[in-house]
């Protein structure tokens, strides 16, 4: 029995009181973002009509108070994640943007001809792409651990992998596609063994798993406010100090400067260095928001909630002939993905939301990984802590319909 109330946490998401084409809206598409509670709307509204101004560089009232509000999310992500220090926090558009940062500035200062990448192959495209550009640049390679038909990383193909060219190892944590969940700690270990630096994709980690970085070793964790039901274009990037230190910065422009002439400009100390540019001031203090609403609820409370979810519709929807689930690893985030036998996942999509049920249907931008399944793609409900069973009840009585409707 949950520890949580969830019609009082129903009550705090305005969004989900609406009709769509009809019927009660049943948001199932959480792994794609999460909905937004009254409070973290009401603090980006807050900070526009109270205090909008600059950051960091003005000395008048409202200056000071969005500066120290904007700082102050900094430090809750740095207890947040259990990060050693708030300067190794550096604000980002996301998950994306974050790994876009570490592959053109670690990668392309300290990455040669030869050197290895490994990811996985339940990437996510923004954890394949940023890497496979790098290669392209320095002429490195890009390895893929395989996986099982359950949806799990193959560890003794991971170590056999690894080797003194192993430069990078960029994994998941949790993937959106399938739900498993990482033996991150692991990966990291061997990685660390040869000597290479590991990146965490944490897109999908946040929102259900205590993170810590420390505990993790992580030398970079990724991750995205909008699925941690924070604003959205807005993230954050956890890096080691001694590797932040190294790196070049990225973008160029104010912020980031210690001191600029036309001959030569100085860096800014960190984090501010990787920071250039007005920042998304509004959403920045919106997660903080956000992040006190995780906290209160308390992480292991939603993910225990979440775990109930999970178990009851794997149970329900198994129990549809001709459903296939995808991704039966034996640790999972609250991400269903299936397959109903000669039915498309759009069709599914379509017909589903017609009863008011948002799902996900299509690759989830991990192509990769449906070609490594033989699929086009999956149907995808993911769950958060506003769902419900009777919710799930209505997803598994709306994939019979579908299945009515066009078998
Ligand atoms: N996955 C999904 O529906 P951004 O867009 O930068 O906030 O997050 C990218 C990203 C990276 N890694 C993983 C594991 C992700 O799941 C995502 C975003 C969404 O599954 C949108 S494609």
């Amino acid at each position: 029995m949950s520890q949580l109330n969830i019609d009082k946490i129903r009550a705090d998401f305005p969004i989900l009181h609406q009709e769509i084409n009809g019927k009660p809206l049943v948001y199932f598409d959480n792994a794609a973002t999460t909905q937004k509670p009254k409070a973290v709307i009401d603090a980006l509204s807050g900070y526009y009509e109270g205090y909008n101004a600059n950051i960091h560089r003005g000395i008048h009232h409202l200056a000071e108070k969005a500066t120290s509000a904007f700082e102050e999310t900094r430090k809750s992500i740095q207890r947040f994640l259990n990060a050693p220090s708030h300067e190794e926090i550096i604000f980002t558009y996301g998950t994306t943007d974050g790994i876009n940062l570490v592959a053109n500035t670690y990668g392309r200062s300290f990455l040669q001809e030869d050197d290895e990448i490994i990811i996985s192959t339940m990437e996510h495209h923004s954890n394949i792409v940023p890497w496979q550009m790098l290669c392209q640049e320095k002429g490195c390679v890009l390895k893929v651990i395989p996986i099982t038909e359950h949806g799990e990383i193959i560890m003794e193909e991971y170590v056999k992998l690894l080797s003194e060219k192993t430069k990078i190892v960029s994994v998941v944590y949790a993937s959106n596609a399938l739900g498993t969940v990482n033996a991150i700690k692991e990966i990291i270990e061997e990685a660390h063994k040869v000597g290479a630096v590991t990146l965490v994709d944490g897109a999908q980690a946040t929102s259900h798993i205590k993170i810590d970085v420390q505990e993790l070793d992580a030398d970079f964790f990724c991750f995205s406010a909008h699925k941690l039901y924070g604003p959205t274009g807005m993230g954050a990037m956890y890096g080691k100090r001694e590797l932040l230190d190294k790196m070049p910065p990225w973008r160029g422009g104010g912020e980031m400067i210690k001191e600029v002439t036309f001959e030569h400009t100085s860096f800014n100390e960190l984090p501010y260095k990787f920071e250039a540019g007005t920042p998304n001031i509004a959403d920045v203090i919106a997660l903080n928001t956000a992040l006190d609403y995780v906290n209160d609820l308390g992480l292991e409370n939603i993910a225990a909630y979440e775990q109930e979810l999970l178990e009851y519709a794997t149970e329900k929807l198994q129990a549809i002939d001709g459903l296939k689930i995808i991704g039966q690893a034996a640790e999972k985030v609250s991400v269903i993905s299936f397959v109903i036998d000669g039915i498309h996942p759009q069709d599914i999509g379509v017909l589903l939301d017609q009863q008011g049920i948002a799902i996900r249907t299509g690759h989830h931008c991990t192509q990769p990984l449906m070609q490594r399944f033989g699929i086009v793609g999956t149907s995808r409900a993911s769950f958060a802590v506003y769902n419900t069973k009777e919710e799930i009840d209505k997803l598994a009585e709306g994939l019979l319909k579908v299945k009515r409707f066009l078998m």
